[in-house]
């Protein structure tokens, strides 16, 4: 009998302390790319939830990838692109999700998560966030009045082929500071294998680009966005969305700058962000509440209707703006689909090779 009563006491203990560890401090960190969420977004999530967001951003995957290899980085949602995903999963840097936790994931599309798997296995440790691709962005004045009015911007000869692009330096080019998506690109234009890892294909696409090398203006991921809008660049190779954004803010400056985004004909390169939580998240549990919350249909759609990213929440498809359902720059045609390809991840002998002839390329060296 005592010994019973005994038993009763310590399960009530078990409980209670299993409960203290349960009960996060209402707090969740957030850690994403720059122009990538909407206005309203995190207000909503904290009025729905009470749990403050302290929401940090970046725009480079290899200052994530720093962070998430170190660990201890205190956040507890993160969103690497697909291939950096995979180094970093295998590296045991990110715990694998509750499904019990989201049931928002039955509004994702199955397609694109199956894709998505090729990264992560089983979609184990990540969801989707937003796709895109890695194109070029254009001030449609300041090209045709360089390469003249019928010059059709379709190919990759805008930024790569050495005559063209010295044409069109004045107005200022810029690249993304992103080697793992600009090489291929460049290997690509080459007819080389975009996906190769061969060191002599990379050689050649980090020869290519010294050749162009004079004609940018600046390496960086998201300063180009207000520098198209306000007509102080006239080329970036960038992100779909981010060339969307600043076709948006010049119109909405009303400054008569008029900004298009073109996957060009020779293809690109078609990404995924996932979201992921870390494996030493502080708040795993309110880690799990966010990213359901961004599953959300509406949402997502919100989201989307901001950043003028497509995402991979087939639920909120409805409620995106036709205008950017619509858009061949930001929904692939199926022709321009054959000719996308995935980010391939390196191994670290590669990796050593790329960080290597960017940093030569950067330098002019
Ligand atoms: C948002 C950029 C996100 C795309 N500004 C990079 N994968």
């Amino acid at each position: 009998m005592p010994m019973k009563r005994f038993i009763t006491a310590t399960s009530v203990l078990a409980i209670l302390s299993t409960q203290a560890v349960a009960q996060e401090e209402p707090v969740v960190n957030v850690y994403n790319w720059s122009d990538y969420i909407a206005e309203d977004t995190i207000e909503k999530f904290e009025a729905e939830t009470g749990i403050k967001v302290v929401y940090d951003v970046y725009d480079s995957n290899e200052v994530l990838e720093a962070k998430m290899l170190t660990g201890n980085s205190g956040y507890d949602v993160v969103v690497p692109t697909s291939d950096f995903l995979q180094r970093q999963v295998a590296a045991g840097a990110y715990q694998p999700l509750d499904k019990s936790k989201l049931p928002n994931l039955v509004n994702m599309d199955e397609a694109l998560m199956a894709n998505a798997a090729a990264y992560d296995e089983g979609n184990t440790h990540s969801v989707i966030y937003m796709w895109g691709t890695t194109g070029i962005g254009y001030n449609t004045a300041m090209i045709a009045e360089r390469l003249g009015e019928d010059y059709e911007v379709n190919s990759w000869d805008l930024v790569f082929n050495p005559e063209i692009a010295a044409k069109v330096a004045d107005c200022g080019i810029s690249f993304l500071d992103a080697p793992t998506e600009i090489l291929p690109a460049a290997m690509n234009y080459l007819g080389l294998d975009p996906r190769s890892t061969s060191a002599d294909d990379m050689q050649a696409g980090a020869e290519l680009l010294q050749t162009v090398r004079d004609n940018i203006r600046y390496f960086h991921s998201s300063q180009y966005i207000n520098d198209l809008a306000n007509g102080d660049i006239c080329v970036s190779v960038g992100w779909s969305g981010d060339i969307f954004i600043a076709q948006a803010r010049a119109a909405e400056a009303e400054n008569g700058v008029e900004i298009a985004y073109v996957i060009p004909n020779e293809g690109a390169l078609q990404w995924f962000d996932l979201m992921a939580i870390p494996v030493d998240a502080p708040h795993p549990d309110n880690a799990h509440k966010f990213i359901n919350f961004i599953m959300d249909a509406q949402i997502t759609a919100d989201i989307t209707n901001y950043v003028w990213y497509a995402n991979g929440n087939a639920a909120s498809m409805p409620l995106v703006d036709e205008e950017i359902t619509s858009d061949p720059g930001i929904f692939p045609t199926e022709e321009a689909k054959a000719h996308l390809w995935g980010s391939k991840v390196y191994d670290a002998r590669t990796d050593r090779l790329v960080t290597r002839l960017w940093t030569e390329i950067k330098t002019g060296q």
